[in-house]
């Protein structure tokens, strides 16, 4: 089966947060490390979201130019996610050559069909800054609260929703100058009113998907799906190749979701003899599509740009599964990249191992409601699952047997009831953890892999093998070749959620994997993955896994990023 998976583009003003990150990018990556374990050919595809006023903003608070600003931070964010063990096949740019082609290829296609018309707005236009104002680049004082920084498209401080027209004092927020007036403009809109009787036959026809997706696109649907402007009045993005556009480029939202098609079309031309990239994004069966989301941007995925793929008339794939995220919350306020409260992923990774954040930020992935993040509840857990119950199971194992078979697997011993009933456990449990993997249910999925562990450390208290060496060295030998057996097999079943760890457990046991493949995922023969190392294998015991997050390390890392109201 080939799965094309996506996760939505991060926007390129500044490092994300880990919010971000479990709201997207890391569980795409978990179930695409998954399916290539099941032996399905996965495409992962990912890229920066470039243009827009957010880039242009950041870039003129950095003092840089639009276009350096992104090359810098495309670079950090890349650099952040491969730190992370992010498995993209390709990690591009919304502003890359191919985008800039396709973006206009799909307006082309959309006016051709009659999708796109031309109407007269107005808008704010500086006249000393020689440009016209997008709603929030354009600040006054809020007419319903008196607060004085009121963006044009909101006021931060009372919440109400404003037209830039209904600023008291309007002044540019790119320069200051209240030398501004309302012109007239032309812009490009997308008739989606045309087009959503379509859209909504479609999203009927994905009974299967979330109740959260299902219900926010139908909310939208309800509430009237009004056309769409789709270009602005900048000049950082992808031009709008018609008379009298000159200056004018898309909307980025308009952008932004195409170029999953256009990097994945930078991915296949990089090899273009073995990689057919129009056969991903082709209507067909063969292919199956999931994206990855944070629920405010459902909308966009289930109707707007739905809407652009059908409007073109053209056999572009469309998503068929969907998974979005409710909100991480920190402290349960919050997290915000504009007012730098929470931890950021370049900060996560400069205090713990990737491994740490990527196992909690999945277990308590915001699935079926918001998820709290505390420090106390980060370290606690991490504690408990990763040092006490995996880490502590391998390190027994591999010491005892050190110490008393040498670094070998040990011969002798044949199973006895107790291993044919935990495998009998084992068996069950495997079967849970990969429908829930399967099904998309981090949560679910993660409670199945800690039941696998626990089964794991409760075999090893009860078959006690450092009783057993005193009058059987035999009963020994079997219950610490089933450790090993074990710490192979929970390395494999944890490959997708901790690579880091899970790469260092195989090659202790000289399992690791070849740069570009994957453990396979265990079969219907769970006795055939417990006997996997055979006696005599040579194995050496890592250094500790996971070290235990102890009290002054989680008083430091509250000092640092304690939940102070930010
Ligand atoms: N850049 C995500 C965000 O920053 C937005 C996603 C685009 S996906 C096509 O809200
Ligand atoms: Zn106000």
């Amino acid at each position: 089966m080939k799965i094309l998976i996506t996760s939505a583009l991060p926007y390129i003003n500044g490092v994300k947060h880990l919010g971000n990150l479990v709201g997207s990018i890391l569980p795409a990556d978990v179930y695409a490390r998954f399916r290539r374990q099941m032996g399905d050919e996965v495409l992962y595809i990912c890229a920066t979201d470039e243009h827009g006023t957010p880039a242009e903003l950041a870039a003129l608070e950095a003092g840089q130019d639009v276009a350096d600003y992104c090359r810098e931070q495309y670079e950090v964010q890349r650099d952040i996610y491969e730190r992370f063990a992010i498995s993209f096949d390709y990690f591009g740019r919304s502003s890359s050559p191919d985008n800039h082609e396709i973006t206009q290829h799909f307006a082309q296609k959309l006016d051709e069909n009659g999708f796109i018309e031309e109407r007269e707005i107005n808008q704010v236009y500086s006249i000393d800054d020689g440009r016209f104002l997008p709603d929030r680049y354009v600040e006054g004082t809020c007419p319903n609260c008196g607060y004085e920084k009121a963006r044009g498209d909101q006021c931060e401080n009372c919440t109400k929703l404003l037209d830039p027209t209904d600023l008291i004092d309007p002044r540019s927020a790119v320069s200051g100058s209240v030398n501004i007036e309302i012109r007239a403009t032309r812009h490009l809109f997308l008739k989606q009113s045309a087009l959503i009787g379509e859209v909504e036959e479609w999203i009927d026809r994905h009974a299967d998907w979330p109740p959260l997706v299902t219900s926010i696109a139908k909310k939208w649907i309800k509430e009237g799906v009004r056309d769409r402007c789709i270009t602005r009045d900048l000049s950082w993005g992808v031009p709008v190749d018609r008379p009298g556009f000159e200056g004018k480029v898309f909307y980025v939202w308009f952008d932004a979701p195409i170029a999953y098609i256009s990097t994945t079309k930078t991915w296949g031309e990089e090899d273009p003899a073995t990689r057919d990239w129009k056969a991903w994004w082709t209507e067909s069966e063969d292919v199956s599509y999931v994206q990855f989301m944070a629920k405010d941007n459902i909308p966009f995925h289930t109707i707007s740009f739905p809407a652009t793929l059908i409007g073109s008339r053209e056999p572009w794939k469309k998503v068929d599964r969907l998974k979005g995220f409710n909100w991480l919350t920190y402290y349960g306020g919050k997290f915000s990249t504009s007012s730098k409260r929470g931890i950021f992923t370049d900060q996560a990774l400069a205090e713990e191992p990737a491994d740490y954040w990527r196992y909690w930020l999945i277990a308590n992935a915001p699935e079926s409601g918001d998820s709290v993040f505390t420090v106390d509840r980060f370290a606690e857990q991490c504690n408990k699952d990763l040092a006490h119950t995996l880490g502590n199971f391998v390190n027994r194992t591999m010491k005892f047997c050190e110490k008393n078979f040498g670094a070998e697997v040990p011969a002798g011993g044949e199973w006895t009831e107790a291993e044919r009933a935990m495998q009998a456990e084992l068996e069950g449990l495997i079967a849970d953890y990969t429908r829930h993997m399967t099904a998309i249910e981090f949560r679910k999925a993660l409670a199945s892999l800690r039941a696998i562990w626990s089964l794991g450390n409760t075999y090893l208290a009860d078959a006690a093998p450092w009783t057993a060496i005193k009058q059987d060295r035999e009963r020994a030998a079997c219950i610490i070749r089933m450790g090993l057996n074990l710490t192979r097999l929970f390395a494999v079943l944890a490959w997708s959620v901790i690579p880091d760890s899970a790469a260092r457990m195989l090659d202790a046991v000289g399992e690791k994997p070849a740069d570009g493949e994957v453990p396979t995922w265990p079969g219907q023969d769970v006795e055939g993955e417990l006997t996997v190392l055979e006696p005599g294998r040579p194995f050496t015991a890592p250094p500790p896994l996971f070290k235990v997050l102890d009290e002054d390390r989680i008083a430091a890392l509250t000092e640092r990023y304690g939940g102070a109201e930010g």
